[in-house]
């Protein structure tokens, strides 16, 4: 049987009346997963190109690794509804700038505010927002530098503006944040202070860390 009369029948079994409505968000959800994925594409292709071209000249990558990703309907769903706003696409861009998620790793501390200038000087994006969680930390320890940047995306007969949330941050700070969202994630009730007390100490000790990692790679590069 066709695959999408399929899924047409059952929306239509299982919501008599709505199916017109169902598959028009469907559609506008397929769209939305498209332009943002697009512009997070974009953001990840001018960052290899910073990346290689500090390869070509100085012999070093600032960048360690990216990672990027889309909302899933659900959570954008979730975001919604918790902020109080409509549950449909058009809602979801005028009100969610973090549809579009890049995260890139670096480092060192200095080559964040580095990538951070450079993409706040690339003509065509546009910084709308800085959150600089590394000189001002969550209070749960989490340091990171969030972005949101408008990216131009050109489709066949239309140029759009994206908003894509960009997080930049050290390894250290990566491994902190990766570990910690884990551990809420698998803590069924709340997390006893004690152990949210443990969890800043340890971002401290990450965060100087890094601030005597990049000392020594200074002192290196001078040699
Ligand atoms: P996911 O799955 O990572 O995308 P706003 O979006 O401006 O309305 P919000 O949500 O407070 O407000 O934005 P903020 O503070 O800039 O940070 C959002 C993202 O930063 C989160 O995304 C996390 O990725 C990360 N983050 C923020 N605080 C913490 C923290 O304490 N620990 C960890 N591990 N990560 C954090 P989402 O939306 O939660 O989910």
């Amino acid at each position: 049987m066709d695959e999408q009369k399929f899924y047409l029948d059952t929306i239509e079994r299982m919501m008599p009346g709505k199916r017109e409505q169902l598959v028009e968000a469907f559609y506008e959800f397929l769209e939305l997963e498209h332009l943002y994925g697009s512009a997070a594409e974009t953001v990840r292709t001018q960052l290899n190109i910073y990346d290689n071209e500090f390869s070509m000249k100085f012999q070093r990558n600032p960048i360690h690794g990216i990672d990027s990703r889309i909302k899933s309907p659900q959570s954008i769903m979730e975001k919604l509804q918790r902020k109080g706003y409509p549950l449909t696409a058009r809602s979801a861009r005028q009100h969610l700038m973090d549809i579009a998620g890049v995260r890139v790793v670096c480092n060192y501390v200095n080559d964040i505010y580095a990538l951070a200038e450079l993409l706040s000087m690339r003509g065509d994006f546009k910084t709308v927002k800085v959150k600089d969680y590394i000189k001002d930390p969550k209070p749960s320890g989490y340091r990171s530098l969030h972005m949101i940047v408008m990216v131009p995306v050109y489709l066949s007969t239309s140029r759009r503006e994206v908003p894509v949330e960009i997080q930049i941050r050290t390894i250290a700070m990566d491994f902190w944040a990766s570990l910690e969202h884990q551990l809420k994630y698998k803590a069924t009730g709340d997390v006893p202070d004690s152990l949210k007390q443990e969890l800043q100490e340890l971002a401290a000790t990450i965060s100087e860390t890094d601030l005597r990692m990049q000392g020594i790679y200074d002192q290196i590069n001078t040699l």
